[in-house]
This record gives structure tokens, sequence and C-alpha cells, in this order.
């Protein structure tokens, strides 16, 4: 049987793809579930459950419970520590935050953690994270050194160096909320440069924005506040995703 990043990277080679990132830490379960169905019906891929302010493990347990409850597409997490992992989720991106400075989010977290993906059978997705300036809450909390939106050698050595270490995918992060999203002559240099999926997020909100990355070379763009502010996710989430696929 394919496994989810199997069938991810089979799917990236048609065309690049939407996933919905979901912070547990900003609704309701049952709010949650209702906005991963939501996704769902828009046409989004993946719902990816994480935040860089949960604090507690049964946050994400009731909020992965409550989107598999409620729509059919894989929940991956997307975990800021080894304490927000959930059993009911399918799979979890097992990334590490390369930029950082404190080697707890490099590797020691994932010590801590790699047992509970062992004896759940979650699928591990490993992933180079790296995150462009602004960076916002997942900068600050991460303690990380900030790639400069014009240092593109810098993001090209990192994006090489998770495909050197044999990483499956790699993830460029400007930050939740960010004002400007990743800059779209970056994305184009690491994607000409490696041959991993690329994904992208952090401040795409709108239309035109989501296809400039997704043009650069974004296989994957991920968009976490257009679904949280949004009453009409038709317009917004389900017009993004809908240029996505054209
Ligand atoms: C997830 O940072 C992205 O990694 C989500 O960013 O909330 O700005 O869409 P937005």
């Amino acid at each position: 049987m394919m496994t989810l990043a199997e069938d991810i990277k089979t799917k990236v080679d048609q065309g690049p793809l939407h996933f919905a990132l979901i912070d547990p830490d900003k609704q309701d379960p049952l709010v949650a579930g209702k906005l991963a169905k939501q996704s769902e019906d828009v046409g989004s891929s993946a719902i990816m459950v994480g935040g860089s302010t949960l604090v507690s493990q049964k946050q994400v347990d009731d909020t992965v419970q409550a989107i598999k409850k409620s729509c059919n597409l894989p929940v991956i997490l997307f975990p800021s520590g080894a304490k927000f992992l959930s059993k009911y989720a399918d799979a979890l991106f097992f990334m590490s935050l390369l930029n950082s400075r404190n080697v707890d989010y490099i590797i020691r977290e994932h010590v801590k953690g790699a047992p509970f993906v062992k004896y759940t059978g979650l699928e591990p997705i490993s992933m180079g994270y790296v995150i462009v300036e602004p960076g916002m809450t997942a900068g600050r909390m991460g303690q990380v050194d900030l790639v400069k939106r014009d240092d593109i050698e810098t993001a090209v050595g990192y994006a090489l160096s998770a495909q050197y270490l044999g990483m499956d995918f790699f993830y460029l992060e400007a930050g939740s909320g960010a004002p400007e999203a990743v800059p779209d002559d970056m994305i184009q240099a690491v994607k000409k440069n490696i041959s991993i999926p690329l994904c992208v997020g952090g401040g795409i909100r709108d239309v035109k924005t989501a296809k400039d990355k997704a043009l650069a070379g974004a296989d994957i763009i991920v968009t976490g506040t257009a679904l949280e502010q949004d009453s009409n996710i038709e317009k917004t989430l389900g017009a993004i995703i809908h240029e996505l696929k054209r």
C-alpha cells in the first residue's frame, strides 16, 4: 500500500496542492471539525494540525478527533514539540527546524517524540523546516536565525542540506499572519535546486499570492489564517484552490 508521503509526491507531480492548517489553540474542536469539512468541500488535499502556542496534548487529541469525525482528508500533525502529538492523526511531519538556535527544535524534541510515533504507528514524513523573515510567532518561539528575505543563497543551502540529509519534503515558512509571504525569487531558486517537494506557507491569504507562489515553484501551498478568519470559505479558500488546480 502507498504511504501518505508517496501519495502526496505522486499528486504534486500533477500540479500544486493546498493543505489547510488548523491550530487547535484558535478554536473549539467542533469549529475545527467544521473548518476541516469546509476545506475538504472546496478541494483542499490534507489538514495539518499544529501551532506554536499549544499548551496541552488534549487540545491536539480533541481537535484531531473532531476533524477525523467530520471529514475524510488525511490529518497530518505539524508539531511544535514532542508533547503535541496525537495517536488519532494519520501522519506527522517529522520536521527539523533547521535554522533554530535551539537544538531542541533541531533534534532533541524528536528524540522524545520518536518512541510515541513508533508505538502508535503514525506515519512520519520527514521534513526540513526553515523560517524566513518576518517569521512571526513561529520565528520567536522557535528561537530562529531568520533567513533574510533577500538571502537566496542561504535558503538554497538549507533546502539542499535537507535533501542531502534524506528528508522527504522541504518547507519555507514566513510565519503565520506574515504581512508578506516568502518571496517569489527565493521560491524559484529553491525549487530549481532541489528535487523533493517544496511547501510554502505564511501570509498567503488571497488568490494572487497563492498563484504567484505556485508559479514560482511551490508544490504545496499551506494556509492557516485564511481559513480561521473567513466566514465565506468558498470565496477565498475555494477561489485559491480553484486557481491552483487550473
Ligand atoms: C503555516 O504559517 C503557515 O505554516 C500558515 O500561515 O496563517 O499566514 O496562512 P497563515
